[in-house]
């Protein structure tokens, strides 16, 4: 379809969707390695702070003897003064498996640090993780009717009471109330029972305030209004619709060289993406001229990262007409695929534009089964491809949507945290992205992550060779078990 040229004044359809970081997929994957021990690691959150993360480690090196955990902030005074961390249990049936669990204490940006010892000596590693209540825990009906069925008995009680002591309580054995005494022990229920109505209506709304208190920490992703200025111009205003007080909406800071990660997805088809750059124009504001688009109604999903590591994600819907923009440069890149209503579940091989294939090496796929996705990419000869390059710093980037879009995961081959907020876990890795631009990059890649929840799922693989980012695409079907 030739685009066509369209009214500088284009009114836009921009419907704010607020869900959670890194959408609808709030499990933290990590795959590194702690001195000499690779170690793949899942961090669950808990939905309600505090509440209790649960943490699972596989190490696919033998030999460790212990591995410890604990909690800390990424960032400030308290990152470097660790509590004593908690010993993992290892699992009876697997020798390299381990669980824990650990409290988190607050709402924010937080790490956990991964211990390991064995017989090839020590070595740590921490993993960013946010830690954003969801929600607030509801009273079971049973407890609440409990507790209200008590309250009557003890209200109905202090009434009884008061009314005795000053009837009964104060007569002679044998002797009978007179009528002025029997009225003013009347007169005293009554206003007991109404000092007890006033106390139980005070309580409630006590709780009341507590609870309202609490609900402004569930949190509130950042909101995107997106815009199309002109011909091409593409322009992103951010709001902060009210979460705690300290939160920015300019205090980004470069993930891979770059303050936003801006993926256009061409909806409801999926049939297309642009994985773009926007650079921050002004305090709040993004703006990026964007290349040739087609018409239609794209979800937008925009990364970023605070400059206390808490990455963010946000989400909204855009209706554009067809954009005849500049070719696309620098680190954007844009793939185009099947429509979803065409998709093979069952496919795992996708071809790339020079003619290799991008395979999957697919296991079975379950609903919070952390596994590694791994992907292999070989020349139209059959042999694996020898120009792989790092993308932005990495030897890939995958991203996991759901066919509803209430699941989405950016996801690289070192986990779901963003490389900025891994640096400010461990100011090292730094450096390791140099070392990893050895000559020869393999030419395979593979991303932990687990499907947070059973449904129809696609897979955009981006690896970069020869100068070029080429996108694999997959579908995946996960069943519930
Ligand atoms: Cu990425």
């Amino acid at each position: 379809m030739r685009p066509t040229r369209l009214s500088p004044i284009f009114v836009m359809a921009a419907l704010c969707a607020p869900l959670e970081a890194h959408i609808g997929s709030p499990d933290v994957f990590h795959e590194g390695m702690a001195g000499p021990y690779r170690l793949l690691i899942a961090i669950r959150p808990p939905p309600v702070i505090p509440g209790v993360a649960e943490i699972e480690i596989r190490s696919a090196t033998p030999g460790i003897g212990r591995i410890r955990i604990v909690p800390l902030p990424l960032t400030g005074a308290g990152a470097s003064f660790a509590p004593t961390p908690d010993v993992a249990s290892r699992s009876n049936q697997d020798p390299n498996f381990f669980t824990g669990s650990l409290w988190m204490m607050s709402t924010g940006a937080w790490q956990v640090r991964v211990e390991a010892e064995g017989k090839d000596g020590k070595g740590q590693l921490s993993i960013p993780v946010p830690t954003l209540p969801a929600r607030t825990l509801k009273m079971q009906p049973i407890l609440g009717t409990a507790l209200f069925l008590l309250m009557l008995v003890l209200a109905a009680g202090l009434v009884s009471i008061v009314g005795a002591g000053a009837l009964e309580g104060q007569l002679e054995p044998g002797l009978k109330p007179s009528k002025t005494e029997e009225k003013r022990s009347r007169t005293l229920r009554v206003v007991t029972a109404v000092l007890v109505l006033g106390m139980a209506a005070l309580g409630n709304a006590w709780w009341n305030a507590e609870a309202g208190v609490y609900s402004r920490n569930v949190y509130k992703p950042l909101q995107v209004a997106p815009s199309l200025e002109g011909n091409s111009r593409l322009k992103l205003l951010i709001t902060d619709p009210g979460w705690l007080g300290f939160r920015k909406t300019d205090d980004f800071i470069p993930d891979h060289g770059h303050l936003m990660h801006l993926f256009l997805l061409r909806v409801p088809r999926m049939d297309g993406v642009w994985h773009l750059h926007p650079s921050q124009t002004e305090s709040g504001v993004f703006e990026h001229d964007l290349p040739d688009i087609p018409a239609g109604r794209y979800q937008v999903f925009a990364d970023v990262v605070h400059a206390n590591g808490l990455p963010e994600t946000m989400t909204a819907e855009l209706d554009m007409p067809a954009v005849t923009g500049k070719p696309l440069s620098g680190d954007d890149s844009a793939a185009t695929a099947s429509p979803i209503e065409s998709a093979d579940a069952e496919r795992t091989r996708a071809e790339l534009p020079d003619g290799a294939l991008m395979i999957w090496e697919r296991g079975s796929l379950g609903v919070n089964v952390l596994t590694p996705f791994r992907f292999r990419i070989q020349d139209k000869a059959g042999n694996p491809v020898r120009d792989m390059e790092l993308y932005m710093g990495m030897p890939g980037h995958a991203i996991f949507v759901k066919t509803d879009r209430t699941v989405f995961a950016h996801v690289h081959p070192s986990g779901s945290s963003p490389m900025a907020s891994l640096t400010l876990a461990d100011p090292s890795l730094a450096h390791g992205a140099h070392a990893a631009r050895a000559p020869a990059l393999p030419s395979a890649v593979s991303f932990p992550f687990a499907f947070p929840k059973p449904g129809f799922y696609r897979v955009f693989v981006q690896v970069k060779r020869s100068g070029k980012v080429q996108t694999g695409v997959f579908d995946a079907e996960v069943q519930s078990r």
